[in-house]
Order: C-alpha cells, then structure tokens, then sequence
C-alpha cells in the first residue's frame, strides 16, 4: 500500500529521521508515523500518509528560505503564470475534485464543488492582481520631492489550514503570498491530507521553481515547528480559536514576524418584528445546518423578536425537524456527517451543556432514527440538529450561549424592545466574526451594519458564502488580521516608503533647517 509522503524542494519525500517507510508504525514517543484519511460518512480509508517531523519541517523551511531570493526577483505577472496553471486544472477538474472534497470531508456535494469553485475564485483574483497597480504614489511636502509607498515580499511564509475548506482556504493562503514573491511551507489538516496531496500535486505539475511551494503532511507538532521557527516571517493561519490565539500570542511577541489568524465564531442572526418569516428561516436554516454547522461561519445563535417568535420558532423546528441528513454524494441531501468521532463527542457536550444550564430542546435528532443512515454508511460520524430555546440574561452568562460548538447546534433567543436591544444581546459573545440581520426596515439594517461587532455582516441574507474578493476576518476573539485575499497582501509584504529628490539641494520636510 502507497504511504504518501511530503513535497519539499521540488521533490517527494519520505519523513525524515525515521528510518524505511516499510519498518515504521510507531516513534519512540509513541506518536503514530503515518495517519490515515477517513471518509467521515462511511468510515473507510481513502488513504496513508506519512506524519511530518521536525526534521521535515526544517527541510522544507530550508528549501523555502533558498528559493526566496530568486522568486522574489521575477515579476509579479511572471509569478502568476504559475497560478493561472493551476486555475485551469481547477476548473477542468472541477466535478472530480469536487467529489474528493466531499469524501474526504464530508461536505454534501454541492458544498464540494463550490469549495473547488472558491479555489478558483481565489487563484483568480491573486493571478489577476499582478497586473494592478501595487504601491502608491503619495505628495510631497516639498515640490522637488517624489514619494512612493511601495511593497516586498515578507520572504517565507508558513501556512496552516482548516478540514473545513480544505482546498478553497490554502489558495487563501498561498496565493497572494506567491503572487507577492514569498515562498510557502504549508502544512494541510490532518483530517484532509488527500486534498493536500492532490493540491502539492498540481503545484509540481505547473513547474513552479523548486522550494517555492512546500508541503509537509502531519499534525499539530508539525505545524508548531513552522510557526515557531525563525525563518518564517509570516504565518497566515485559519482554523480553531485555541490554536489561533496560540499562535497569534507567540508570533506576535517575535519582532519582525507577523501573523494573520482567523479563527471561529459564535455567530447570531437578528431577526426583528419587521422581518420578512420567509428570509429568516430560510436564512437561519443555511446558517446553522449547511456544512452540519461546520464553517467557522455558522450560526449558532438566532435572536428573535417577540412578535414574530412563535410563528418564526414553529416554522424554524418544522425544517430542522425534517432536514436531509444522509450520504453527502447524493444531491439531495442537505447535512452530511461530522468531520471525525472525537468531534460527534464535542458536539454531543454542547448539547448536553445546554441541557445542563436548563435549555428547553425544541429539537434532538443528534442520535439518527433507524432507517435515517443509508445503507454502508454505519460507521459514519452521523449527528442531526440541535435546537433549544434559553431565557437571556446577561447575567447569566450561560455557556451555551458563548462557547462555539462548530456542529448542528443552535440556541433560539427571544427579545422584547427594539434594534438596540436585539443588538446587545448579539453583541454578548467573546466572538465577533458573521452574523445577520433579517428586516424590511433600512433603519435597523443600518444599525446592525453599524453596531454589530462583526467583520461579516449579512442583511436578508444567511451568514454564510462570502465571496472571495471581500475581505475575511473577524473582531475580538475571531481573529487578528485577515488572512485572505486584498488584506492578506498587508500580511505577506512589507512597504517602503520610497523618497527621491529631483533637485541638486536638500530640502526638508517640516520646516526643518538644512543649514550645516
Ligand atoms: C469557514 O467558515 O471556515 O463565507 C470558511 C463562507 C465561505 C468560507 C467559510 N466562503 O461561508
């Protein structure tokens, strides 16, 4: 049986440091040396791979900080050429890998395609972008002056990515820092290292430079060794709020290193006395169940005002009573399975937290009935939706209400009073990443678009699907910069600011004498 390896320097590697692939199953500190990928609905092994060692980690930072300066040194159109490459294999293969996404991760179908589409989307934008314009002309003080700001590649830039996404967010990542003449060590999921081979595959076959693109497969010590690590000048990382604010809290101590982190949510939607029923459960329906509630995006908190709350709750439990949960490859079904055991158990706690702090469930299906799970699929991590109902008070501080389940997990609010009211109670998450507001009244959409603590923010829509072009982050606990498209370019480059005199004298700015 094949044991993938690592991408590093161009080549295919074995793990380092750990003797013949065929002599190894486990390492002296017990950790397994290869790790499988699992269909999440059926159990099975799709296939092996080997788990990356420090040892590979500084292989491939040391390819990567060689590779630095001559990739720094073509033109950005040229860096492109390589992406535009691998824009095309996207697109060409898009039914294919679309299935391998929702294999490997259990996304319905149209969640893995639209994953590859997102891919492409972002390839697009950072291949597009090296023909616009990158710095700035700025004015001078002093009329024989010109002043520029312009931009440089940051040098090597460590990527680490969610299951969630597992092909759209690494060209969040990689493409812009490429695009920007860095070099990449990026370390996929350990739940998604199939995509992560196909992706270093389609690396190769475009024949970008050698140590331009690396790839080392593993867990979270693998991922450790390339944000601790001195050569890296960047880390862009999306993922869990733990890990983020790990990571975010080290590399933010190191002068000179940067890092970008997205991390998760708990996120509400506001529905008012004004809102359209129809838009709202609609709404809240794709927020809370798409992806099983597994996007970093997903509601899990609907804030509903009195008038419309019986009616919106009746009609809000009936589809989630009845949504399909089920084999993701089959176009009909709309939730597919938990990413692994551990997290059904995850999610299974939250919801008996929710019990606990004496939540009303409106909703249990995360045990499937008899005759729910499709034939072959019994050993799939199945979970169905949650819903519950909680008084709100602020006092409480309830943990239910703060503490992201990242599952089909969903706690309906009531609330009396007006926008201001509905806003509080939004606003009282340590989080502060999606959310939306559902109303015909442009007063209180504007009062959310304002006052909601969110980086995304929705009206009359779900809380999810932005699109690539838009920036992607979030406030408080959600995050620390943007690690994605146009902010991203703040993250992996540096600016100088460029002044040249046109005169044979020295003048200065502010008044300052140049008399010596
Ligand atoms: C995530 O939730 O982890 O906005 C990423 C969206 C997608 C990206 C989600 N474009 O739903």
């Amino acid at each position: 049986e094949q044991v993938h390896g690592h991408y590093i320097g161009g080549e295919w590697t074995d793990s380092a440091g750990r003797g013949p692939a065929s002599s190894r199953t486990q390492s002296d500190d017990g950790a397994d040396e290869t790790f499988e990928s699992r269909n999440p609905a059926t159990g099975e092994t799709l296939a092996t791979f080997q788990r990356g060692t420090e040892d590979d980690v500084d292989a491939a930072l040391e390819a990567a900080d060689d590779a630095f300066e001559e990739w720094r040194e073509l033109s950005y159109i040229d860096r492109a050429e390589y992406l535009w490459d691998i824009y095309h294999e996207l697109r060409d293969r898009h039914e294919e890998l679309g299935e391998i996404v929702t294999k490997e991760c259990g996304k319905e179908i149209s969640e893995g395609k639209a994953d590859v589409t997102e891919a492409w989307h972002m390839v697009e934008w950072a291949a597009g972008n090296a023909r616009h314009p990158h710095g700035d002309v700025v004015p001078s003080e002093i009329g024989s002056k010109d002043a520029y700001m312009r931009r440089k590649p940051r040098g090597v830039v460590g990527c680490i990515t969610p299951w969630n996404f597992p092909v759209a967010i690494p060209f969040w990542h990689m493409a812009i820092a490429l695009v920007e003449g860095n070099t990449v060590v990026w370390k996929p999921a350990e739940q998604t290292p199939w995509c992560g081979q196909i992706i270093a595959e389609m690396m190769d076959d475009s024949g970008i430079p050698d140590g331009v693109f690396n790839m080392v497969q593993g867990y979270g010590d693998a991922g450790a060794a390339i944000t601790d690590d001195g050569r890296v000048d960047t880390v862009l990382f999306t993922g869990s709020a733990e890990v983020g604010h790990e990571i975010a809290g080290k590399v933010g101590n190191e002068p000179g290193k940067l890092a970008a982190c997205e991390m998760g949510g708990k996120n509400g939607i506001v529905i008012t006395e004004e809102a359209d029923l129809d838009i709202a459960v609609h709404s809240a329906v794709m927020s809370s169940f798409k992806t099983t509630g597994q996007r970093c995006v997903s509601s899990e908190r609907l804030v509903v005002h009195s008038d419309v709350y019986d009616e919106f709750k009746e009609r809000f439990v009936d589809v989630a009573q009845k949504i399909a949960v089920g084999d993701p490859l089959e176009e009909d079904t709309f939730m597919g399975p938990a990413i692994e055991p551990d997290h059904v158990e995850k999610i299974r706690q939250h919801n008996d937290l929710a019990r606990e702090e004496g939540a009303e469930v409106l909703v249990d299906r995360f045990e499937l009935e008899d005759g729910e799970i499709p034939d072959g699929h019994e050993d799939g991590n199945w979970v169905g939706p949650f819903v519950y109902e909680v008084d709100y008070d602020a006092d409480d501080d309830l943990r239910c209400l703060q503490e992201e389940c990242f599952g089909p997990h969903v706690a309906l609010i009531e609330y009396d009073g007006d926008i201001e009211r509905a806003l509080e109670i939004h606003n009282d998450t340590p989080y502060g990443l999606a959310g939306a507001v559902i109303s015909e009244d442009y007063r209180q959409l504007n009062a959310f678009r304002d006052r909601a603590d969110l980086g995304l923010a929705y009206a009359n829509l779900p809380c999810i699907g932005a699109e690539v072009q838009l920036p992607f982050g979030g406030v408080k606990k959600s995050g620390n910069g943007y690690p994605s498209a146009r902010e991203a370019i703040e993250a992996v480059t540096e600016r100088t600011a460029w002044t040249m005199n046109n005169s044979k004298d020295i003048e200065m700015a502010q008044g300052l004498s140049a008399d010596i």
